[in-house]
């Protein structure tokens, strides 16, 4: 059985968000992955997350590719616009429907092999297209579908579970979008929902390219003695630069952190991100030192995690190609078709 609907009742004293929707109104049915599957954790952090937010689950658009990641968004935001793409293609598809009706938020969903190897072109052009979404790869460095092949991000000489080394160079998909030119890029880890709830409203509050690598373990294939993407080998790695907390823009802004341990970053929307910093020299406003960091401390072994780089006035791909403020679909034929008249204004100031 692939679709198990939650039960619709709930005590009447649940909490409820600033538009009176439960946690539940942000859920999916139940979710048909291996018991504990990092992705579930994930789709636990993104419902947190729009319920906090209190946004509307109709302006949400969740797409998706193949993968048992891609599946999951069937399990969180039931009443969200969803579409599950070919293999690889999500990042086009967002792009075209952004391009249509730029008043929802893009939320894609995909997985490391779906973005690393079948759709590695498609992941590129949509960042470096700058277009307004919240790109999540939910890492776990296999094919967890097709039964655990080392995936494009999987670490070269860790282990497989029957033991084969992987030969091959990794491919580190937040360096590559701090080149592409996101202008938001954070890791995370599923097993650590503290620190994924807040980047996940971070991102989803940025205007622009939002990055989002979470480690996923997959239980089945990916989990044991001599992976780098077990829940064990993540835990002990983890180099977190900072903890975030995300402040809507009519929210007050509390004094909880001592000064100087705390960077403030005032988002397009007038959405405060409050950074508290663990690592004091880690500027999470400079690209280029993002990218040393990740380099340096990659190769010490350690997975760099929290928010790494976000651009304060980030813009998005329909202001970099000043696009009409009317999605496409509301434009009326007078607007498409402005007539013979015009055209032939345009074609004589091109002679
Ligand atoms: C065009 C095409 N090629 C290959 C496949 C087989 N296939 C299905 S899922 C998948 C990879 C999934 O890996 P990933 O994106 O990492 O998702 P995970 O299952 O690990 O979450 C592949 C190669 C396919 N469905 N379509
Ligand atoms: S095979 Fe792996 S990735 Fe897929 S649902 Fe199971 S644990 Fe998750
Ligand atoms: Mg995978």
């Amino acid at each position: 059985m692939t679709y198990l609907p939650k039960p619709k009742f709930h005590h009447p004293d649940i909490e409820t968000n600033e538009l009176g929707f439960t946690h539940r109104d942000y859920e999916g049915p139940i979710s048909t992955l291996c018991a504990g599957c990092g992705h579930d954790s994930i789709s636990g952090a993104i419902i947190k997350a729009c319920f906090e937010l209190s946004i509307e689950p109709h302006r949400v658009a969740k797409l998706s590719g193949i993968g048992c990641s891609s599946k999951t968004p069937t399990y969180f935001l039931g009443q969200s616009h969803g579409f599950n793409t070919v293999h690889g293609r999500m990042p086009s598809v967002l792009t075209g429907a952004n391009m249509a009706n730029r008043d929802l938020l893009y939320l894609g969903v995909s997985g490391d092999g779906d973005s690393a190897s079948i759709g590695f072109g498609q992941f590129a052009h949509a960042i470096r297209r700058g277009v307004n979404m919240v790109y999540i790869v939910e890492n776990n460095g296999v094919y967890g579908l097709t039964k655990g092949q080392f995936s494009a991000t999987a670490d070269k000489g860790s282990k497989s579970k029957r033991g084969v080394v992987n030969a091959d160079s990794p491919i580190d998909l937040v360096a590559l979008a701090l080149e592409l030119g996101a202008t938001y890029v954070a890791r995370g880890f599923s097993g650590d929902k503290e620190q994924l709830v807040p980047l996940i409203k971070g991102a989803l509050r940025h205007m622009g390219p939002a990055l989002i690598d979470v480690i996923s373990p997959c239980v089945t294939f990916n989990n044991h003695a001599g992976s780098t993407r077990s829940y064990d080998y993540v835990r002990e790695h983890n180099d977190a630069v900072n903890r975030l907390e995300v402040i809507p823009p009519r929210e007050p802004i509390t004094a909880r952190y001592a000064p100087g341990s705390l960077a403030r970053v005032t988002q397009h929307d007038g959405s405060v991100l409050l950074l508290r910093k663990l690592d004091a020299d880690y500027d999470p406003t400079d690209r280029i030192g993002a990218m040393d960091h990740l380099h340096a401390r990659g190769a010490r072994g350690e997975i760099v995690t929290g928010l790494l780089y976000v651009d304060e006035e980030a813009g998005d791909m329909h202001q970099h190609l000043n696009t009409a403020r009317t999605p496409l679909n509301r434009l009326g034929e007078a607007d498409l078709c402005p007539g013979a008249a015009a055209l032939e204004a345009l074609n004589a100031s091109l002679r």
